[in-house]
């Protein structure tokens, strides 16, 4: 019988109290070796596609790419480096697969609570050494609310490809927040009034969480969490796969090709 990936009940426990699971060890080297050629593969041909126009909303810098049907997010201080990349398992057979892999999906079933969960949406961040910049202070609940009706039970799994440190940026997360519900957002209009208000929210809170490649986070969309610029010499890059319940729209879907 195959080794059972749910979450057990010291982990059931963790995420009620904490709001995230840890799982380290969950992809080996070959394995970490792998996803990381297909995402940079991917970064090589969309960096061969036409520029669109770079727009600055919030703390990002992003590029709507239409023709490839994904999100492109520049680093704002070096708008030619690729920051990360959101909506990108329909250009890569392989990438989705990965993000139908059981040791994704089997843990998100208990985080959603459903048998049968679908894939929402996909990022990947690259924090490059040396340029990698923050991804801010925020939840992903409000990004997500005015756009899903599932908003509330989307579960993410974050896969390191890459060591995580605090050097290089790893994720920084408030155990226990899940539990307050959204937090206090900036005065801004769009995605910029989407990111948390760091002048109401206490980041002495924050909790590093330096990790080795191959682990897996488990969170929810009220976690609050963010991670800081790359101070080192090694690019830290992540993949993070999003699931909501069955019979709903893909992202892409409800951003690209709206009914
Ligand atoms: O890669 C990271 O540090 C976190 C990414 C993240 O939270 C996001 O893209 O919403």
């Amino acid at each position: 019988m195959s080794e059972s990936l749910r979450l057990d009940a010291r982990e059931k426990a963790e995420l009620v109290e904490r709001g995230f699971v840890l799982r380290s060890g969950v992809f080996a080297t070959g394995e970490l070796r792998a996803i990381g050629d297909a995402c940079e593969a991917l970064v090589r041909r969309l960096l061969m596609a036409k520029r669109r126009s770079k727009h600055a909303l919030g703390s990002y810098m992003f590029e709507l790419q239409r023709q490839l049907q994904t999100i492109v997010k520049w680093e704002p201080g070096d708008p030619d480096v690729v920051q990360g990349l959101e909506l990108f398992a329909h250009l890569s057979d392989s990438l989705q697969r990965w993000a139908l892999d059981r040791r994704f999906t089997q843990p998100c079933k208990d985080l959603v609570g459903e048998e049968d969960i679908r894939l929402f949406t996909e990022k990947l961040t690259l924090k490059r050494a040396h340029k990698g910049g923050s991804i801010i202070l925020h939840q992903d609940f409000p990004y997500w609310t005015g756009v899903t009706k599932a908003a509330a039970r989307v579960a993410t799994a974050m896969l390191f490809l890459d060591d995580a440190t605090v050097e290089n940026g790893c994720l920084e997360v408030v155990p226990g927040s899940h539990r307050e519900g959204p937090s206090p957002r900036r005065a801004l209009e769009g995605l910029g009034g989407m990111e948390i208000d760091p002048t109401k929210y206490d980041d002495a809170r924050l909790q590093p969480l330096p990790v080795n490649a191959g682990t897996v986070i488990f969170f929810g969309p009220f976690l609050v969490h963010r991670s800081l610029p790359n101070r080192s010499g090694a690019d830290r890059r992540a993949l993070l796969f999003s699931y909501q319940p069955p019979g709903l729209p893909h992202l892409r879907d409800l951003l690209m090709n709206p009914q």
